[in-house]
């Protein structure tokens, strides 16, 4: 047995997975929100996409390693977000089949039970530029029937030629919305996890045709991941196994 690929944690796959989504990406800012997308990102950028562009979001491009390789200061972001290449990958606190995602409000929009993150860059990403989304505790709440309020638009108020939600990473599951109507669909589910399980976390129905497993990390991510990248795993917190 190889060594190292006996003991993959799920927080693993789900770096990988989320390393997947920049796959043919080439010279394209990602702007990754949180740990487990970031680690994905530095990680694509080690091995299939060299020549993607890491953000600090503040003023610098970082190499994986963090050293200063550009200058992109705060306004320079929101010039790439008008008119550039960029995948983001946000957070959501609720996320509908058809990709609408919220991080703004809980509840009745005129008295909201729960004052959230704000609207923040979604609206302009999901217009502008590929996004995916990052779910670490896949459950009903978060994949619900309708968003309370849509901060990233979604497949069906899309808008312009360059809305492109892609996928959706869970700690579960990596969802797409390759779909004649763009509703979400099961891509694959994490090893150790039955398709029952994530449709039982879903509050609307899923598509499951060709539902294939998610793949393992190879022994050379495992490596950069364990000694270079992440060597306090950190991501085993975010995503207990
Ligand atoms: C809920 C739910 C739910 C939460 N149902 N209740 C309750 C019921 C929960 C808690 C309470 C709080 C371009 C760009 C930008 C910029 C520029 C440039 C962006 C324009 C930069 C700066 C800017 C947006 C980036 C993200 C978000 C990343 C995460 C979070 C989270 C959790 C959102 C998932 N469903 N949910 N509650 N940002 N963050 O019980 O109740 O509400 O809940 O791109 O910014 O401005 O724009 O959020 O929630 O992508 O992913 O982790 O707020 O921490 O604390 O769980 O406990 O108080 O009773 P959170 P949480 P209570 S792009």
């Amino acid at each position: 047995e190889v060594p190292g690929l006996s003991d993959i944690t799920r927080a693993e796959v789900c770096v990988t997975a989320c390393a997947d989504l920049f796959l043919g990406a080439g010279e394209t800012l990602a702007s990754p929100m949180g740990l487990i997308p970031s680690l994905g990102a530095k990680l694509a950028r080690l091995t299939t996409e060299p020549d993607l562009l890491l953000s600090d979001g503040e003023a610098f491009l970082l190499t994986p390693e963090s050293t200063v390789e550009g200058w992109l200061p705060y306004r320079k972001v929101f010039d790439v977000v008008a008119h550039g290449r960029r995948h983001v990958v946000m957070g959501a606190n609720q996320v509908d089949r058809f990709g609408n995602q919220n991080i703004s409000a809980i509840g009745d929009h005129a008295r909201p039970t729960r004052q959230l993150l704000g609207f923040r860059g979604a609206p302009g990403n999901t217009i502008n530029h590929r996004t995916s989304y990052w779910v670490p505790r896949h459950s009903p709440r978060v994949l619900v029937e309708a968003v309370d309020v849509i901060s990233g638009v979604g497949y069906d108020h899309a808008v312009g030629p360059f809305h492109d939600i892609h996928r959706v990473v869970t700690n579960l599951a990596v969802l797409d919305f390759d779909t004649p109507d763009h509703s979400m669909r099961i891509l694959s589910v994490h090893p150790g996890v039955s398709i029952d399980e994530v449709q039982k976390q879903t509050s609307f129905p899923l598509t499951a045709d060709n539902v294939t497993e998610t793949r393992l990390p190879t022994e050379e991510e495992l490596d950069l991941l364990r000694t270079k990248l992440d060597p306090d795993s950190k991501r085993d917190k975010e995503v207990p196994s």
